[in-house]
Formats: structure tokens, C-alpha cells, sequence
């Protein structure tokens, strides 16, 4: 299959597959058009209410593809930073801002920019024979896709700094442990439970759940204050749901809510 990223809509979940195999699905650029067109749906589509990104084979994704960066095939040094404005970024942007909840089922070897995506998902399993590599300082780079912002603040600048200067592999048990992801699944079992979370939620109050993820990341950069100015106008938006009316008459009629997503 020539497709780099599969898309399949099923029970309100929308599931994006990297699939470069062959290369342990590494970026080129066709891969990151594929991914921002499966993200600008899964914002554009209300059928949509939740998104599994997971990875083709056996790794999850390898980063940057190398083949096209081969410096002996000549040529100028590339310009990193442009692509990383033109390609990285505007997906990283796009996972954080999604107001939908994104689920990530690391089914593999993690490397580089590709454990920096998974990391920026609102929910992170891992098959616990997965490892995560902050392989950048290997080839002279510095972490990409978010890294150097989120692994300091979940991790602290000690195990933050460890990771990167050194690239050793983190397998995904100590991740869990480390609060780096939510959890390491057995492997057979991986695909499994990170698709009954994200049908779980993508049968949920999906406008009470984006404001929620919201809410989560701009605490990092709020005080106190601001923050509860923030939680006061998104309380305000999600008691307007009919899926807020909904929850609190299922509760009161002891039975379960259905939610519809508005
Ligand atoms: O350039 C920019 O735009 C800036 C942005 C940068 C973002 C980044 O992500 S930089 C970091 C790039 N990634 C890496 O440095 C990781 C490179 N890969 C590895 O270190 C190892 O492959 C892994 C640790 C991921 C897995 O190791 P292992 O032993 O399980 O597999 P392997 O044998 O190394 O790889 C299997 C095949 O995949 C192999 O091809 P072959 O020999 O079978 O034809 C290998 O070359 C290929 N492969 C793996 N990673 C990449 C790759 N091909 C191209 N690019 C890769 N990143």
C-alpha cells in the first residue's frame, strides 16, 4: 500500500495509521501531508469525536526520514528550521489544538520527532516491548516536535536533560512509571485497549472533553488565577450542551447517558 497514512472512520473514531514499514514509518514530506489531511478531517468532521494515531509494522515512527537527508548526495546544508515550520510544527499544532480527544497506541520503537508526536497525544499507551529515543543528539540535533517543551515540564529537567544528551532507549513500563504515558499494555493487547479508550470517548460529551484537554495545557501557562477564569468560561460553554442536560438526566433517571457530541 502506497498510502502513507491509512484512514478509517468506525464508531466515531478516527484511526491514522503511519505506514512507511519499510523505513519504520518516518516522515517525508507525503507522510506529513497525509497526517495533517487525517487531522484537518478528524477537526472538520463531526462524525469524528476521537482520533487513534498508531504506527504500521513493527515501530510506531523513526522521526525524520535520513534517506533524504543524506549530506553526500551534495547540495547546500538544508534549512531544519524551515522544515520544521513547513512540515513538524503545523501537526504538532494541529494534535494540541484538535478539540477532540487524540489517543496514541505506540505499537513500536518510538524515535526522535516520531516519540515527540506520540508524547503531544492527550492519552499515550505503549506495547511494553515499545521504547521511546530522543534520538537527536545522535546526529547532532536538538529535540524537535515539542520535546524540549513537554519533557521538562512532565519529567523535570534532570530526567528531561539524561534523555536527550544521552538518546538511550526508555522502555515503555518506566515511561508509565515516569508519568511520561498513561500506560504499557501487553503487546498482543495493545491495539485492543487503546481503541476501546478511544471509542470510550468518542462516545462521550465531546464538546465538555475538548474544552477539558484545553483547559489541561493551559495550565502550563497560566497561574492560578487565570486559571480559574479560564475554567469559569469553559464551565459556562459545556453547561450550554445538550450533552451537560443530557448527562444530568441520565443521572437523575438511573440510567446511562447518550451522548450525542453537541
Ligand atoms: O530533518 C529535519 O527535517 C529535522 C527534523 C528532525 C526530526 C527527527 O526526528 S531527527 C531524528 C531522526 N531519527 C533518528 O535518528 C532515528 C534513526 N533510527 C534509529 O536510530 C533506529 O533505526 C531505531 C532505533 C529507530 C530502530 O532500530 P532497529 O535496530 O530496530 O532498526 P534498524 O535496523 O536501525 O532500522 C530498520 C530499517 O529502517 C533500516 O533500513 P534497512 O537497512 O532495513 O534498509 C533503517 O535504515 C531504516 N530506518 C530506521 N530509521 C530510519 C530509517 N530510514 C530512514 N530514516 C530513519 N529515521
Amino acid at each position: 500500500d502506497e498510502t502513507t497514512v491509512l484512514e478509517t472512520l468506525e464508531d466515531g473514531v478516527l484511526k491514522l495509521v503511519l505506514n512507511r514499514p519499510d523505513k519504520l514509518n518516518s516522515f517525508n514530506a507525503d507522510m506529513h501531508l497525509a497526517l495533517r489531511a487525517g487531522l484537518e478531517r478528524a477537526e472538520r468532521d463531526r462524525e469524528v469525536r476521537a482520533v487513534l494515531l498508531t504506527g504500521a509494522g513493527r515501530a510506531f515512527c523513526a522521526g525524520q526520514d535520513l534517506g533524504d537527508r543524506d549530506p553526500r548526495k551534495g547540495g547546500s546544508a538544508p534549512d531544519l528550521g524551515a522544515t520544521l515550520d513547513t512540515y513538524y510544527n503545523p501537526n504538532l499544532r494541529m494534535i494540541r489544538g484538535l478539540p477532540k480527544p487524540v489517543i496514541c497506541a505506540v505499537n513500536g520503537v518510538a524515535a526522535g520527532a516520531g516519540a515527540n508526536i506520540a508524547l503531544a497525544c492527550d492519552i499515550v499507551l505503549a506495547a511494553k516491548s515499545a521504547r521511546f529515543i530522543q534520538a537527536f543528539s545522535k546526529i547532532g540535533l536538538v529535540p524537535d516536535a515539542g520535546g524540549s517543551w513537554s519533557l521538562p515540564r512532565i519529567l523535570g529537567e534532570p530526567r528531561a536533560k539524561a534523555l536527550a544528551l544521552l538518546a538511550e532507549p526508555l522502555g515503555a513500563e518506566k515511561a508509565a512509571d515516569w508519568g511520561l504515558i498513561w500506560k504499557a499494555a501487553d503487546d498482543d493487547a495493545l491495539q485492543d485497549e487503546a481503541m476501546a479508550i478511544a471509542r470510550k470517548l468518542a462516545a462521550g460529551p465531546t464538546v465538555g472533553l475538548g474544552l477539558t484537554k484545553q483547559l489541561i495545557q493551559q495550565a502550563a501557562e497560566n497561574g492560578l488565577s487565570a486559571q480559574l477564569d479560564a475554567e469559569r468560561d469553559a464551565q459556562r460553554q459545556a453547561g450550554r450542551t445538550a450533552d451537560y442536560r443530557e448527562g444530568v438526566t441520565a443521572f437523575l433517571e438511573k440510567r446511562p447517558a447518550e451522548f450525542k457530541g453537541k
